[in-house]
């Protein structure tokens, strides 16, 4: 519970005690009929060593109960965590929208975010190579709107009907359910191989972006382009961001996969100890607007899902500001009952026919039908809009409201036609008038067979240590591929997009390298290993800086960085007084590591409390290390040690910061030994403000 919270109110403040003490909190056991429980501990017997009996409705109310616990769960992005917070509107746009949530200055609307990965199932790692879902659901005056989206700009697929194989493909294999959350195998990569539309996508998907240091350091996007609507039936095209106000950060893969051993709980004990904390998590909503006029403006179609706005063309601009405050009450009430759905939408917002969009709006009822069981999960608490829900649907499973109506169809004399219909002037929900005027086929827009342009584009954005990191990810992947001729697909697709990444991929496969596309045949379908129905576009843009996540860095801070200290008896305990004061006061969060848990004594026989131990924890759960001054045996215990030792290395080749004081510097210059090639992003013997700054920095590339 958040101490520091002034904003709640007494009966607040007094519900979260409550719910800290939990519901059954002085209170008595109970069956589900009320009937009070004498013995909850032992079935019914036929004497002591006999037989349970049957007629035991205590045992067997609790065990039937229990026996039905688990529900389905999500066939994607089954694994998620979820926080409550609140929105608030810093500059309004009711010249493009009449979403009322959007269009006053400092309106604040609850919301309830689920972020996921997508391939896993629900006990999977927090740690796959994988999308991350950011779903947003907004609990408005007009009524629920939820903004489903993701932290990778374009989709795979641009028609819905191939999400089916593309999900087939990049989930465990069918025979053995092999591998759990990762898309290293050969399924997905023949699908890609197969399906180049899903290239831009897998360029996301191979950068650091999918493998992020934080949930709360990811950004977000509605994918789709959307419609606003204004008071005046103006249409406008917008595309959604969220933005992180702690900016974007990554891990690298080899301590990526550490962490999945050590904490695959990583990312949502991340979330939910930083809100516990009151380092209440924020991002900036932006939209991207356009004109209706502007549809054909663009070399990309606008209604083509695995594509985005490069923002140097159209600039986003910030709406609000979204803070995750609250911790959920109950994972399963919440963050597993939580139903979202691109088609809850308010007056001010509707669709547009992009092909993928339009198959979701079917999707995602028909989900929450078999996952919660019927069609009455909008009464869960959690789907509950905070507006009245009055209509003439009737019963179904599940049914919470009790209808006390004498009528239960429109229109109706009985009841005064009640309930009724909504004028437009009123704030009925009115859908866009577009003209359609066409034939209908099974066929999809030439202008979507562009498969290329913007992974080049995505590529070319990137720094050179960004663009390594691609390299490598694509050489890890493909390098689990079984198939020859699956990696040898990807490589002429990876061709494609740059010759020098494809050189390096097929070097690390033992693949021949790829042949030079003669300047004339770039970007051409005879180059490719068949025709896969694509046209071939030379982006226009070289470059979009949004694209990088080093080139937006930001080192403004170190809130809620993990700072461990490695020591053990004989430690300098005032240098670690004076660290830990100076690095809590920056609102980092810093624990002691040592050999074992309690106290340790300092030179001088003063106890240092300890945190962790270098066996329950690991240097890839921290951001940086400071290795305190002690006495010589205290540094011939840590050399003696391995994980002491692994722990220092690591963080090194992690590239993050460590500070060393007096014999500490050369005991780590000696553990990390030929491997160092740099002191960059040491600090020896220096300031605690010489360390913050290191650790603002994050990593050192360089290395
Ligand atoms: Fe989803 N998606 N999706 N999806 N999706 C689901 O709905 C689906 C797509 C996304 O935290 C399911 O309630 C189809 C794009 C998120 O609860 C399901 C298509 C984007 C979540 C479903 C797509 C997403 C889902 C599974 C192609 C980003 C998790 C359980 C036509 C813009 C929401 C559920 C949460 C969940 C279907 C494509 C994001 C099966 C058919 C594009 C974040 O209905």
């Amino acid at each position: 519970m958040k101490e520091n919270d002034s904003s709640k109110s007494k009966s607040e403040k007094q519900q979260d005690l409550a719910v800290n003490k939990g519901s059954g909190y002085g209170k008595r056991l109970t069956t589900n009929q009320g009937v009070k429980i004498n013995d909850d501990n032992n079935t019914l017997k036929a004497g002591e060593r006999g037989p349970s009996l049957l007629e035991d409705f205590i045992m067997r109310e609790k065990i039937t109960h229990f026996d039905h616990e688990r529900i389905p769960e999500r066939i994607v992005h089954a694994r998620g965590s979820g926080a409550h917070g609140v929105f608030k509107v810093t500059n309004p746009i009711p010249q493009f929208t009449k979403a009322k949530f959007l269009s006053e200055m400092g309106k604040e609307t609850s919301v309830f975010v689920r972020f996921s990965t997508v391939q896993g199932s629900r006990g999977s790692t927090d740690m796959p190579r994988d999308v991350r879902g950011f779903a947003v659901k907004f609990y408005t005056e007009d009524g629920i709107y939820d903004l489903v989206g993701n932290n990778i700009a374009p989709f795979f697929i641009n028609d819905a009907i191939k999400f089916p194989d593309f999900v087939h493909a990049v989930k465990p294999e069918p025979r053995n359910e092999i591998p759990q959350a990762a898309s290293a195998h050969d399924t997905f990569w023949d699908f890609v191989s197969t399906s180049p539309e899903t290239f831009h996508a897998v360029f996301w998907l191979m950068s650091d972006r999918c493998i992020p240091r934080s949930l709360r350091m990811i950004e977000g996007f509605g994918t789709h382009t959307f419609r606003f609507l204004n008071d005046s039936d103006e249409s406008f095209f917008v595309k959604f961001h969220w933005k992180p106000v702690m900016g974007l950060q990554s891990l690298v893969w080899d301590e990526n996969q550490k962490i999945s051993g050590k904490d695959p709980d990583f990312h949502r004990r991340d979330l939910w100890d930083a809100i516990q904390v009151g380092e209440f998590p924020e991002w900036d909503l932006g939209v991207q607007i356009l004109p209706e006029e502007d549809e054909f403006k663009f070399e990309f179609d606008l209604l083509d899902p695995t594509k985005l706005i490069p923002e140097e063309l159209v600039p986003v601009q910030i709406v609000g500001r979204m803070t995750l405050n609250r911790n959920p009450d109950n994972f399963f009430a919440e963050t597993e009952q939580v139903a979202f759905h691109p088609g809850h939408i308010v007056p001010g917002i509707d669709f547009t026919n992009d092909p993928l969009l339009q198959g979701r709006l079917f999707s995602y009822t028909d989900t929450q039908l078999s996952r919660l069981g019927g069609p009455n999960f909008h009464e869960i608490p959690i789907n509950r809009p905070v507006v009245p829900v009055v209509n003439n649907q009737r019963d179904g499973m599940h049914r919470m409201t009790i209808d006390v109506d004498e009528t239960s169809y429109h229109p109706n004399t009985i009841n005064d036609n009640y309930p009724h219909q909504t004028s437009k002037a009123e704030g009925g929900f009115i859908t866009h008038r577009e003209r359609i005027d066409a034939y209908k086929v099974r066929a999809r827009s030439k202008s979507f067979l562009d498969h290329y342009s913007q992974a080049i584009l995505f590529y070319h954005s990137q720094t050179e240590i960004e663009k390594r990191h691609i390299a490598d990810a694509f050489s890890f992947e493909l390098g689990k591929v079984k198939r020859i001729e699956i990696r040898r697909n990807v490589i002429k697709m990876i061709n494609q997009v740059n010759k020098d990444l494809a050189v390096y991929v097929a070097g690390k496969l033992g693949l021949d390298i790829p042949k030079d596309i003669p300047e004339n045949m770039q970007h051409s379908p005879n180059a490719m290993p068949e025709d896969y129905n694509t046209i071939f576009v030379k982006p226009k843009l070289q470059e979009s800086k949004a694209l990088s996540i080093l080139k937006n860095r930001k080192t403004d801070n170190i809130r809620t960085r993990k700072i461990a200290v490695l020591c053990d008896d004989g430690v300098d305990g005032d240098q670690v007084d004076a660290y830990k004061d100076q690095l809590n006061g920056e609102k980092a969060m810093v624990r002691v590591v040592a050999s074992h848990l309690g106290t340790i004594k300092d030179e001088n026989g003063k106890e240092v409390m300890v945190d962790d131990t270098d066996i329950t924890t690991s240097s890839v759960l921290f951001d940086a290390l400071f290795v305190p001054d002690g006495t010589e045996e205290m540094f011939e215990t840590m050399s003696s040690d391995t994980s002491f030792k692994e722990f220092v290395r690591d963080t090194y080749l992690h590239y993050k910061p460590i500070a060393a004081n007096g014999k500490a510097v050369g005991f780590i210059k000696k553990v990390i030994g030929e491997d160092l090639t740099t002191t960059e992003g040491i600090v020896e013997d220096g300031t605690v403000e010489e360390f913050v700054d290191a650790v603002k920095e994050a990593r050192f590339w360089n290395r």
